[in-house]
């Protein structure tokens, strides 16, 4: 099949791989995409003729479209998910893993004549700034028109990333197909998909291969996939990090700037954290959003860790996201955007569980992300809900209005402290800080999170989500454990100061099952206190677990909350922590191949802080 390659397209590994996929996949023709706006605009015309786009009122929501998806596709399938290294003790017993002849072997009839019918687009990507040391390309081959215009907003992408690789430049291939071929004359569906579904990752060759949906992170295939999983491995070999961490800015009033890198387990809360507004008391300091969802740390030679976010566009949560726990990412979605399975109101506006607490009216009637007539009554009698628990919002960060000036900055940002946190309801504190590196590694390494809607099966259970990465190292996690450990001594030997690292829980809830902490732009109150840290201006008081705040060092102003409630959000329940520390245990048998021999000696000294 003849590929046509634009001829500003020079890399002859890429046309040959093109070529020989197309030989595969068998599309009915094959489209580069420059990523220009014309090309988006009338990418997003074929999918609302598809009738996968519906536009939305121009007049309320310019230039925007909502997509609803299969039921069946609508979340990250980690049970599908495979790290098919070499060695099945290479993948870690926290991933799926297949030998990779045999999944090959798989894969082919798959993605054999897996596209007929359809268009191969071929979509060129830099995750990051273009031509920075940090950015890495990538080309996903896909026959979903949604990705590729998803991508336009998440990504670099276009034309300029086919200059960066030259004629024989590196770049990540990524393969994806909704796995849903049309026989001639079969009409398509609204959002074809396959039940039968694999996200692949081949570690040492640096590939991915996704067969079956189209939704989120199993399609986009720069976030998750290649950002985290394969970017792990990447950074491994080359001695950086690839971290599932929103970057923000702190700006004092006195104009001096920090940067934090934070992680959380998806549907955490890290958008709002990332675009957060903080409280009256804070005038005259500035939060500006980096990144909201992934990291990419590299130390220079100063010794620092600068950080860039691979991405340029927000892969959001929507429901639960309103002016009052999120006012700038609100205005970020006024226009430009891509809804997916929110509901649709009767004049052409979208609408999601959440937006009532903006005082509007609930409307009466709309169509719900299943495409099914709603109202309130209809709520209350069947629980049905207007938008999916996972539905999303996609956006180009330069919507932001709190956009940091440096976010696209190819040299990245100086990280001064690394925050981690989960989502408990009992035993972690609201606030930790590590008093050594490998302490607030093991932090990192045993956090635990009740479940999201952001992958598919049981929600609310408690696992342990170390580095809020467990279905995103694309390794053996203890090795990457000690890939942590080992940056200690690069930052020290080249002289620069270690960032700190925080271990925070905003999700506490009282004997009343309620959150205790307010959380959104409160937040602002945790963070003060941890760049007073960094700035040595907060004693703080340890406690088993580490160093936590006083009452008396945050800032109360414009908040009523007691030192009870602060107790209650900052106590260390010695029971509590007891079971906590066998749950440890149990974590660290599981992890037991490769589990750095220092992460058992602080569990040891914790557990001897703990009988004291
Ligand atoms: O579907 S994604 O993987 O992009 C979203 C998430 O898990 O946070
Ligand atoms: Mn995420």
């Amino acid at each position: 099949m003849q590929v046509n390659a634009p001829a500003y397209v020079k890399n002859t590994q890429l046309i040959a791989w093109v070529a020989e996929m197309a030989e595969l996949t068998q599309p009915a023709n094959i489209y580069w995409c420059d990523g220009s706006d014309e090309e988006y605009a009338r990418l997003c015309q074929l999918l609302v003729d598809a009738g996968t786009f519906i536009k939305l009122n121009e007049a309320k929501r310019p230039n925007s479209f909502l997509a609803c998806s299969d039921p069946s596709d609508v979340a990250r399938v980690e049970d599908r998910t495979f790290i098919c290294s070499e060695k099945k003790e290479n993948a870690g017993p926290t991933n799926n893993w297949m030998d990779p002849t045999e999944m090959r072997a798989t894969l082919k009839p798959l993605f054999t004549g897996c596209m007929k019918g359809r268009t191969l687009y071929v979509v060129p990507f830099s995750m990051g700034p273009l031509g920075s040391h940090i950015s890495h390309v990538g080309i996903e081959l896909t026959d979903s028109a949604y990705v590729a215009v998803n991508q336009k907003l998440m990504t670099r992408m276009g034309k300029a990333v086919f200059d960066v690789i030259g004629e024989n430049g590196h770049f990540v291939p990524c393969m994806h197909t909704v796995g849903a071929p049309l026989e001639a004359g079969q009409a398509d569906v609204k959002w074809p998909c396959n039940k039968n579904k694999y996200i692949v990752h081949f570690p040492e060759t640096r590939e991915i291969w996704s067969h079956g949906s189209g939704y989120g992170g199993n399609a986009l295939l720069g976030k998750k996939c290649f950002a985290l999983r394969i970017a792990s491995n990447m950074a491994r070999d080359e001695g950086w990090l690839a971290e599932h961490m929103m970057i923000l800015g702190v700006t004092n009033p006195a104009g001096k700037k920090y940067h934090v890198a934070a992680a959380f387990p998806s549907a955490c809360g890290k958008t709002n954290f990332a675009m957060l507004v903080p409280p009256a008391v804070f005038e005259g300091w500035k939060i500006t959003t980096v990144g909201d969802d992934i990291a990419w740390i590299k130390p220079a030679a100063d010794g620092k860790l600068y950080a860039i976010n691979p991405e340029a566009g927000y892969f959001g949560v929507a429901p639960g996201t309103n002016f009052q726990t999120n006012p700038n990412c609100m205005s970020s979605l006024n226009k430009n955007v891509i809804y997916t399975n929110v509901g649709l109101t009767d004049d052409g506006d979208v609408w999601w569980e959440g937006m009532e607490q903006d005082g509007g009216p609930i409307p009466a009637h709309l169509i719900d992300w299943q495409g099914k007539d709603w109202t309130p009554e209809i709520a209350k009698q069947t629980g049905a809900k207007a938008a999916h628990p996972n539905a999303r919002f996609t956006v180009a960060a330069t919507n932001n209005p709190a956009l940091d000036p440096e976010w696209d900055n190819p040299a990245g940002v100086a990280i001064d402290a690394f925050m981690f946190g989960g989502r408990r309801s009992t035993t972690v504190p609201l606030a930790t800080e590590a008093r050594s590196w490998t302490e607030g590694v093991y932090m990192a390494a045993t956090m635990g999170s009740e479940t999201t809607a952001a992958a598919v099966g049981q929600m609310g259970v408690v696992r342990r989500d170390p580095f809020a990465m467990l279905p995103f190292c694309g390794y053996n996690m203890s090795d990457y454990f000690q890939h942590w450990l080992n940056m200690e001594a690069k930052i020290t030997a080249a002289g620069a100061t270690l960032p700190r690292i925080y271990c925070v829980n905003w999700f506490r809830k009282g004997d009343d099952g309620k959150f205790v902490w307010p959380g959104y732009g409160d937040n602002m109150r945790v963070l003060k206190w941890i760049i007073d840290r960094v700035e040595g201006n907060a004693q703080g008081q340890e406690n088993l677990f580490g160093v936590s705040p006083t009452y008396g060092e945050i800032t109360w102003t414009g908040l009523n909350f007691s030192e009870a409630q602060f107790n209650t959000v900052t106590s260390i329940d010695k029971a509590a922590w007891t079971q906590e520390l066998q749950l440890h245990t149990e974590h660290f048998t599981q992890l037991q191949h490769n589990l750095p021999p220092a992460l058992q000696a602080t569990k040891a000294q914790l557990q001897a802080r703990l009988e004291a």
